[in-house]
């Protein structure tokens, strides 16, 4: 394709992003389009099978059925999640395979928040009204990204997060109408996870190398700091409403802006974490790579099975003729 060629296209791509219409699969795209979008859905896809490892540590040990039921259904969409995002990267032209050895080589990324660890049930709770609470507020601008297939797998995903983070929130609701025990291990559970949810949502906008690209392309729709304070806005009246104390001391309204101010995150602790060296890196990594390699003869006994049935077929159509 000549140089003109290709400039005429990319405007007329650039022209589509403008008019909010979405790109679909077999459009023509520029490759960086492509590459930022197998980048950013396959980590999310990376995250959604990764966030199932520290909440399934707490099935078995649910207090009851019902937070059993529960929990499982939870961790189940967990695992529904990827699949549509998986498949929705897949429309770029990667294979899964391809997308999974980029996350056992260590070269995709998954959210940092998975690599803490679940000591106690007030730990389920708080994932679910923390994480599931940022998880929403990061994911509803993405039903109105440009990609199709990931604006309409978040459309879905949105509504059962939304479960989610009801289900986490009722937890700690009641444990903080429990006994004072109770309510000690709902307080050092938010004390644990409050600074990691806040990274959840990524470096500063000063410090995002990704963000005007996306924007630009409207694979981001709102910033890593419009979004995390939009998160500490609504949830700093949820905690109150429970008697539960934010740990941030430099935490307090500001009438002018008609934000919450914060204390200053521990980037230093994200980048640590990041790049592996988080409480949990390992033992979530060793859990996947487990799960490819134990998980070969179902594989190939699919394989062969899928060969057996297509050389029967074959048979019978022969006979047939
Ligand atoms: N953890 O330029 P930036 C869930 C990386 S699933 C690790 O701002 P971008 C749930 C970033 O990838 C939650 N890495 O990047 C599941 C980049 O590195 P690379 C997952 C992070 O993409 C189960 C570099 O830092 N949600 O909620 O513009 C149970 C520079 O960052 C993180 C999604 O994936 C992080 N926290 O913005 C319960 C949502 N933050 O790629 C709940 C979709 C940044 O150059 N993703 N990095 O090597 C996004 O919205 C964006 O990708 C992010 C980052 C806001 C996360």
């Amino acid at each position: 394709m000549s140089e003109d060629q290709i400039k005429n296209l990319e405007a007329q791509f650039e022209a589509r992003i403008a008019r909010d219409e979405k790109i679909e699969p077999k459009d023509w795209m520029p490759e960086k389009y492509r590459q930022t979008h197998i980048r950013q859905i396959s980590q999310h896809a990376h995250s959604e099978i990764v966030g199932m490892l520290p909440e399934g540590n707490w099935i078995t040990r649910a207090p009851s059925l019902r937070r059993k039921v529960a929990l499982l259904a939870k961790v189940q969409d967990e695992a529904g999640h990827g699949l549509y995002l998986y498949s929705a990267c897949e429309t770029l032209g990667i294979s899964r395979e391809e997308l999974y050895e980029q996350l056992h080589a260590g070269k995709a990324k998954y959210s940092s928040i998975f690599n803490y660890p679940t000591l106690t049930w007030a730990d389920i709770g708080t994932i679910g009204w923390l994480v599931d609470g940022a998880a929403i507020i990061n994911q509803v601008p993405l039903c109105n990204t440009s990609f199709g297939p990931y604006a309409r797998a978040m459309v879905r995903v949105c509504k059962e997060e939304s479960f989610h983070q009801r289900q986490g929130y009722e937890i700690m609701i009641k444990l903080c109408e429990g006994t004072k025990e109770q309510k000690e291990m709902a307080q050092d559970a938010l004390n644990r996870w409050w600074w990691p949810s806040l990274m959840m949502f990524g470096p500063t906008d000063a410090e995002s190398i990704h963000t005007e690209q996306s924007m630009k392309w409207k694979l981001k729709r709102k910033s890593n700091d419009e979004l995390r304070q939009q998160f500490i806005d609504q949830t700093v009246p949820q905690a109150d409403l429970i008697g539960l104390t934010i740990p941030d001391p430099d935490l307090k309204w500001n009438e002018k802006t008609g934000h919450y101010d914060f204390g200053e995150i521990d980037w230093n602790e994200f980048w640590q974490v990041v790049k592996g060296h988080g409480p949990c890196n390992k033992e979530r990594m060793k859990a996947r790579v487990d799960a490819w390699e134990n998980g070969q003869w179902v594989r190939d006994a699919a394989m062969a099975f899928a060969e057996k049935e297509q050389e029967r077929k074959e048979k019978l159509t022969n006979k047939a003729v």
